[in-house]
């Protein structure tokens, strides 16, 4: 049976892992009051944080639209037999499902959608993973066996500058007087039942950073074998930094530099910072 690996654009796979790996990807978009992008195809991250600043109006995202998956499905099934396909959070985003209905609307593939109920490069290891397992002729129940593995120690916590796109994008769950009371601090955010809610609040930027640095901390005791995640909105400089502190304090943990793209930082905005890990 051959099999393809997809993932959408919110893993932020850079172009060189998707064809090192052989792994497609299927865009989100960016909603302008101008202009549609879908991201990493028609709008870099770079690109997006420039154009925000200019704008009043803040954008909007849409899951990919339903023809082009299909279109890409229709492609894939050309060359494949199967699609493991990789998406954001389905508490976040309408991707997953919308990829699990076109499993009966394509002939000739059979299209295993898998919700890494995070996003970001949570999104991509699983995807990497994948794409290893098939190059040594790994059968889909046995790579989706491995994820739901990786899955049990994959978790992410990240900070935002400014809580009020989440809340207006209405991805931030807890109760409203809760959240309220955030808006004037930097609490620790992650995600329960594949949707963000406040995991601490906590009054500065360098205390919470402090605190997922503890909570790594505390997985890494064991000198267990790590793959940890610095994401971050626009923040390239801080992100390294803080790669090079981690690295130094945890050697069982392989560091590593992703970003927050424009349809996650759309939601986040600008200067948001995230760490995720799991044991290898
Ligand atoms: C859509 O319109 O379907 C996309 C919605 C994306 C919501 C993104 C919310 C923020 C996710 C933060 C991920 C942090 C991972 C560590």
């Amino acid at each position: 049976m051959k099999i393809a690996v997809m993932t959408d654009s919110t893993a932020y796979l850079t172009p060189e892992q998707r064809e090192a790996f052989d792994i497609h990807m299927i865009p989100l978009q960016v909603v302008f009051d101008d202009a549609t992008y879908e991201e990493e195809v028609d709008i870099t991250a770079s690109e997006f944080y420039d154009k925000v600043k200019q704008q009043k109006a803040l954008p909007k995202t849409s899951q990919p639209v339903v023809g082009k998956v299909i279109e890409k499905l229709e492609e894939l099934s050309e060359s494949y037999d199967a699609v493991i396909s990789v998406h954001l959070s389905s508490g976040i985003s309408g991707t997953y499902q919308s990829m699990v209905a076109a499993d009966d609307m394509v002939e000739g593939i059979d299209v295993y959608a898998y919700d890494s109920e995070l996003s970001c490069m949570a999104q991509g290891y699983y995807a990497l993973e994948a794409a290893r397992m098939v190059k040594q002729g790994a059968s889909v129940e046995e790579i989706l066996k491995r994820m739901d593995e990786m899955k049990e120690t994959m978790i992410a916590y990240f900070i935002v500058d400014d809580l009020t796109n989440l809340q207006r994008g209405g991805r931030l769950n807890g109760a409203q007087a809760i959240i309220g009371s955030l808006l004037q601090v930097k609490p620790v955010l992650h995600f329960e039942d594949k949707r963000i809610v406040p995991f601490e609040k906590i009054r500065t930027k360098k205390k919470a950073i402090s605190r997922i640095k503890a909570l790594l901390a505390e997985q890494a005791a064991d000198g267990a074998k790590m793959k940890a995640c610095l994401l971050h909105g626009n923040r390239p400089e801080e992100a390294e930094t803080l790669r090079g502190e981690l690295a130094a304090e945890f050697p069982n943990v392989e560091v590593e530099v992703s970003y927050f793209g424009p349809v996650i930082a759309t939601h986040l905005g600008e200067g948001a910072i995230g760490l995720l890990w799991y044991k290898v």
